[in-house]
């Protein structure tokens, strides 16, 4: 029962069949997390806003952001306001005045650069391009999506901010106030316009980009598909890359100059489907699926690239411009058994989770002698101030979280998903933190040699990489640039009035439901609706998936579905009231992070002293914040004493008094004791 960090004690029935002396002993953990008010308006503000470790957080961030002197001299963790200090460098301005050409690959993962099959080069035209004395390839450089895939690397790249993790963030905040790259660049005479041969619905694009500053969307009304039977794949079956490219600089041979364009590249995206006329890498048989599929698609990529190249030089647009190509995400998912054992086959190595965050970038600056290899490491949200090094502006005038590749001496890339939040890259660190929340349980490596790292060191690194995140998801959230920037409020006082939290009531009605209790859900729904400003505690055998459940049936989107029908049809917003008043009580913890990445991010504990030393329930609780405390007092009231004096400073214990709050608690209520204040 090592592996089962924390329990719950809702399911002790279930454990006492697999376990009974697990289930005799456990003093459990639970995790709550809740959400309450909103002091900006947005429902889903809500749910971060309130946050009290979330603010405190937020707040020690902030502050070190924003006046820690020594912030450049320490070289990681650069955020808004540092660009200015990264200024000073050799090429700042190589391109100025330039049209900026940035091109987002498709599932174009770094690995494919410099490779072969078998004999046969993969990425040729690339390969030769970053040898080119205009060329600067960054070879240590990592998507940092959140749950928007390749619309998150396209928020990263042109605001330097992380999109959410919990549902995708050009629908989440879709009327929020952006100033990223394309606004910058307007702010100086450049039209910004963004091509993409799909439906421009897909990723709600059509409704997010005129926030993020785009002009022109040339997307499936403007591009013709030459609908080459079976290219790209899935459902994302549209335009080659042959004739996207063509058509674009047919686009931008009528643009007024300067420009800015953004193309986003279709015909590499999963299952990776080529037509045999276009295949031209000989697969072997045990390749001849998805994963060869990739190599060749890839082939065929380069080979559009090559040609996009050569029709700017012909069209005259290649000189006065500064081209910008990166990967939004992996191509090939680790997470499937064949794929990872056929790629680490092909790597002769095991095929890591820094192998697959890999992606290209490479910035190409015509006439410019800049050849190099940028080997620190760097993320997606590093473009916008790198590149605007190279364009050189004097200051960037908006809330970014990456910083200049080009000057800074150290690199520092948190990721978010496949290695979970706390993850980080520091250059030739590899840090992946445990699911548990847990930081001792979690494992570094040397990303060139595979060597497994001592993580001792690296736990200030680990915070600063889930503050960094967090920090990205509190702008977006409460929309902080529109009351930072555009109406002007001090970013003091934006974060000092989240301290006005609404109280969660001490009474609470409890709900026991499972994912197939299709009626409880429905009554948990109802419930919210009729009650507004209740808030309702959930537990069930299979937490996660009853939330899915629930969210399935009632959020606006999904929710004909459900028996409550009135719930607004066309936004979340009817969900998300309902869903920021749930305080999910956890069953399984082993991966604390599964409920967090629904968005409940308050947490209430029951620790778990059997199985765990006091040492890692505190470092649980330093690290992760944690909302409230539940005790079990029957092995003793020093545990009590351990809740109250855990710096929690928020979260209150309880003895047996204290369960008349769970009013509607009734089965083997008498084990549980305590919530929050
Ligand atoms: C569709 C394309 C693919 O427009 O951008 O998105 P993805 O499935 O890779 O996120
Ligand atoms: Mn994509």
């Amino acid at each position: 029962m090592k592996e089962k960090l924390f329990a719950y004690i809702f399911s002790l029935k279930d454990l006492y069949r697999k376990n009974s002396k697990v289930a005799n002993n456990a003093i459990l953990l639970l995790l709550i997390f809740l959400f309450a008010f909103n002091p900006f308006g947005g429902a889903y503000a809500t749910s971060v806003s309130n946050q009290e470790f979330f603010t405190y957080h937020i707040k020690d961030l902030a502050k070190y952001l924003a006046n820690d002197p020594d912030m450049n001299e320490e070289g990681y963790y650069l955020a808004t306001g540092t660009y200015e200090k990264q200024k000073d460098g050799e090429l700042f301005g190589a391109a100025k005045g330039r049209n900026l050409i940035m091109i987002q690959m498709e599932s174009f993962q770094n690995m494919m650069i410099g490779a072969d099959y078998y004999g046969q080069e993969i990425t040729p035209f690339l390969n030769d391009f970053i040898k080119d004395d205009s060329t600067i390839y960054f070879d240590n450089f990592y998507s940092q999506i959140g749950s928007g895939n390749t619309s998150d690397a396209e928020l990263a790249a042109n605001n330097s901010l992380f999109g959410s993790i919990e549902s995708y963030s050009y629908q989440l905040f879709e009327n929020n106030y952006f100033r990223g790259l394309p606004w910058l660049l307007r702010d100086q005479g450049y039209t910004a316009s963004v091509m993409h041969g799909y439906n421009k619905e897909f990723w709600n694009r059509q409704n997010i980009y005129p926030a993020l500053g785009f002009d022109n969307f040339y997307g499936d009304t403007e591009f013709k598909s030459d609908n080459i039977d079976g290219i790209g794949g899935g459902r994302i079956v549209g335009i080659s890359d042959r004739a996207f490219f063509k058509q674009a600089i047919d686009y931008m041979k009528e643009q007024k100059e300067p420009y800015y364009n953004f193309l986003i590249t279709l015909s590499t995206h999963n299952p990776f489907g080529l037509p045999g006329e276009l295949s031209e890498i000989k697969l072997k048989k045990e390749d001849q699926n998805m994963v060869g599929h990739y190599y060749d698609s890839i082939h065929y990529a380069d080979k559009c690239l090559g040609e996009f190249i050569q029709g700017l030089k012909k069209e005259g647009l290649y000189d006065n411009s500064i081209i910008v190509m990166y990967g939004d995400h992996f191509g090939l998912s680790k997470a499937d058994p064949n794929v990872d054992t056929l790629v680490s086959k092909w790597l002769e190595h095991e095929y890591t989770y820094d192998n697959m965050a890999n992606v290209p970038l490479i910035i190409h600056v015509p006439g410019e002698e800049v050849n190099q290899t940028v080997s620190i490491s760097g993320g997606q949200v590093d473009i916008m101030p790198t590149v605007a090094y190279l364009l050189g502006m004097e200051n960037l005038d908006t809330i970014y979280l990456g910083q200049n590749l080009l000057t800074a001496r150290e690199g520092f890339v948190p990721l978010q998903i496949h290695m979970i939040k706390g993850s980080f890259i520091k250059d030739d660190t590899v840090f992946e933190m445990s699911r548990d929340g847990v930081f001792s349980n979690s494992k570094a490596w040397n990303r060139k040699t595979g060597e497994p790292m001592d993580i001792e060191g690296l736990e200030e690194d680990y915070l600063k990489a889930k503050e960094k995140i967090e920090l990205s998801h509190f702008y977006l959230y409460n929309n902080v640039l529109k009351l930072a920037l555009q109406d002007g409020k001090d970013i003091d006082k934006i974060i000092s009035k989240l301290n006005n939290r609404v109280k969660v009531p001490k009474t609470l009605k409890f709900m026991y439901i499972n994912s197939s209790d299709s009626k409880g859900i429905d009554h948990l729904a109802e419930f919210l609706r009729e009650n507004p400003k209740k808030f309702v505690m959930i537990s069930s055998d299979n937490l996660v998936e009853t939330l899915n459940v629930f969210a399935d049936r009632y959020s606006g989107k999904k929710g004909e579905v459900g028996d409550i029908k009135e719930i607004d049809s066309k936004t979340n917003q009817g969900f998300e009231n309902m869903k920021s008043r749930i305080i999910p009580l956890m069953q399984d913890t082993t991966n604390y992070s599964k409920v967090e990445y629904l968005g409940y991010e308050n947490i209430m504990i029951l620790p778990d002293f059997q199985n765990h030393t006091v040492k890692e329930i505190k470092e649980f609780i330093s690290d992760n914040k944690p909302y409230g405390m539940v005790i079990n007092i029957d092995n003793g009231l020093w545990q009590k004493e351990f809740a109250e004096n855990a710096g929690l400073s928020k979260v209150y214990a309880y003895s047996e008094e204290g369960i008349r709050w769970i009013d509607k608690l009734n089965l083997r209520a008498n084990r549980v004791y305590g919530i929050v204040e």
